[in-house]
């Protein structure tokens, strides 16, 4: 089988200091570097918003970060902005090796859909053109890594076993969010999708 690394959001705007800290979220960059070696292709995912994003609290009159709104597409969590398109927050943590991946796959850009997941918005349909990329290099098994596990591991995970991939999500190289038992309902929904679990 030819693996794949998938590398989710590395970026600062996740780690300590970050508009959306993620607590720990720089701790697991030395073992994700370290992971590059064992696969046949390594694919960094870069969370990418434009000013005004529609998941920001900030867009919103009367909204407060991790209120829940109802979108066209159904519930989306609202949050500080974070990752804005070219800046420094947005940037891939600089201890991170990103010169060595094959692919740098940035999701968000879109202004009224938000997209935790590497392979469709969150309206579940709009592809990021990932699936075609891993499948046209005949890529079959995926190991996952990254920020955050209860968002964007998460939904990238059971998007990729869905389509079919062979996906282990290595836990104890992601940090969680974990907000109102997110990360229990997101352990036991990439279970029921068959993520292995490691
Ligand atoms: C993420 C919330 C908003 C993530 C991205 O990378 O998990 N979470 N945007
Ligand atoms: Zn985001």
């Amino acid at each position: 089988m030819t693996k794949a690394l998938i590398v989710i959001d590395v970026q600062n705007d996740f780690c300590p200091h970050g508009a959306l800290a993620v607590s720990g979220g720089d701790e697991i960059i030395e073992g994700i570097n370290a992971l590059m070696n064992d696969a046949e292709a390594v694919v960094l995912t870069q969370d990418w918003h434009p000013a005004g994003h529609s998941s920001f609290a900030s867009s919103h009159t009367d909204k407060a970060p991790y209120d829940l709104i109802d979108m066209p597409y159904g519930d989306q969590m609202l949050w500080p902005d974070h990752c804005i398109i070219g800046s420094t927050g947005a940037r891939f943590h600089t201890d991170l090796h990103r010169d060595r991946a094959d692919l740098v796959i940035r999701k968000g850009y879109n202004p009224q859909i938000d997209s935790y997941s590497a392979f469709f918005e969150n309206d579940q349909t709009t592809p990021t053109g990932l699936e075609g990329y891993l499948k046209s290099r005949g890529i079959s098994e995926l190991v996952m890594v990254g920020l955050a596990l209860d968002f964007c591991v998460n939904f990238s995970a059971v998007d990729a076993a869905k389509l079919g991939f062979d996906v282990t999500v290595k836990t104890d190289l992601c940090r969680a969010i974990d907000l109102n038992g997110s990360l229990e309902s997101a352990m036991s929904g990439m279970q029921s999708a068959k993520v292995k679990l490691a």
